[in-house]
């Protein structure tokens, strides 16, 4: 049966990819991207687009009308760094948006992906090797509305049979669309910095572990997530998913393999610097890997020198 795919968020650093990934695969009649802003649109290629805040209901729920969309891939939602900046916003974006979106899946019967992050995980939570059932009690407003998604969707699966399913994002690394707002942002922006000027000051201090993931590694997991058998998931929201652990030392010895001069200063950002040491400093994927078969494909070095070519062809 052809799937009718709703990508809400989808300019954003993870939705650019993932539509053009879901066009390819399913055909671009059958993915809708709808944003609150239409920037960046053009990176998108053909295929239909809506204007949708997802405060708005009723919006949504003629979106879904509009094209028979039976999956959304909710996606819209403030990063961690706004989120501290503006945390009554974020609540009702992050939350209230989900909210909205489970109530109209509930109506129309869809299945929903959640993308949670390690920012719902919080100072008293095991740092290394943080299971994939622990502690979660996040520092952050961020972190708080990820929790109560994760809840939220495994709520709306128990109590109506909603297909939900979601991922524990760590850092996503791309050089398509830059992200806004998170904690993690030094690592992409590193590479950017490293091409144009040699240089790089960091806002996250050295020693400082997180854990990260290629953006094509990242956007196959969510695809191979809704396509998973569903008898086979013992967990659904959300899944701890990572390729790789590494401090800002570690990730400009990487760069240096292939840009020798390049340099690293600090000028580290107090407030993001106290998010990042509440979150793990590396996850256990098991329950991805065995429910589910997530296999990432790039590690720190091979993600560098992609990184590196792709930004070096852009930024010409
Ligand atoms: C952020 O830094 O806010 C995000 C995240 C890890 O959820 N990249």
């Amino acid at each position: 049966m052809v799937k009718n795919f709703l990508v809400t968020g989808c300019l954003g650093q993870i939705g650019t990819e993932l539509v053009k990934k879901l066009r390819c695969q399913y055909g671009s009649d059958h993915v809708v991207g709808s944003d609150i802003k239409t920037t960046g649109i053009e990176k998108l290629g053909d295929g239909p687009f809506e204007i949708l805040d997802v405060r708005e209901s009723d919006t949504l729920v003629r979106i879904v009308e509009k094209y028979n969309i039976d999956t959304i891939l909710h996606l819209a939602g403030l990063l961690s760094a706004v989120g501290e900046a503006k945390p009554q916003l974020a609540w009702q974006i992050n939350a209230g948006g989900l909210f909205n979106t489970l109530e109209v899946a509930r109506e129309k019967q869809c299945a929903v992906f959640f993308p949670s992050s390690i920012a719902a995980f919080g100072p008293n939570t095991p740092l290394d090797h943080t299971p994939q059932d622990t502690i979660q009690r996040p520092a952050t407003m961020y972190g708080i509305t990820k929790v109560t998604g994760e809840l939220l969707c495994d709520y709306y699966h128990k109590k109506y049979g909603l297909d939900t399913r979601g991922v524990r994002f760590p850092g996503l690394i791309s050089y398509e669309t830059e992200p806004g707002g998170g904690t993690t942002d030094y690592a992409v922006e590193i590479y950017y910095k490293a091409i144009a000027d040699g240089h790089y000051d960091s806002f996250i201090a050295a020693g400082t572990y997180m854990d990260m993931m290629y953006m094509p590694d990242a956007i196959d997991a969510v695809i191979q997530l809704m396509e998973a058998d569903s008898s086979k998931l013992k967990h659904r929201n959300a899944f701890n998913i990572s390729a790789m652990s590494f401090d800002p030392e570690e990730l400009a010895a990487s760069i240096r393999k292939y840009i020798p001069h390049f340099t690293l200063g600090y000028k580290v950002d107090p407030v993001r610097q106290s998010i990042a040491e509440s979150w793990p400093n590396s996850l256990d994927v098991s329950a991805a890997r065995e429910e589910w078969g997530f296999d990432p494909k790039y590690d720190l070095d091979k993600m560098t020198e992609d990184m590196l070519a792709h930004l070096k062809e852009t930024l010409k």
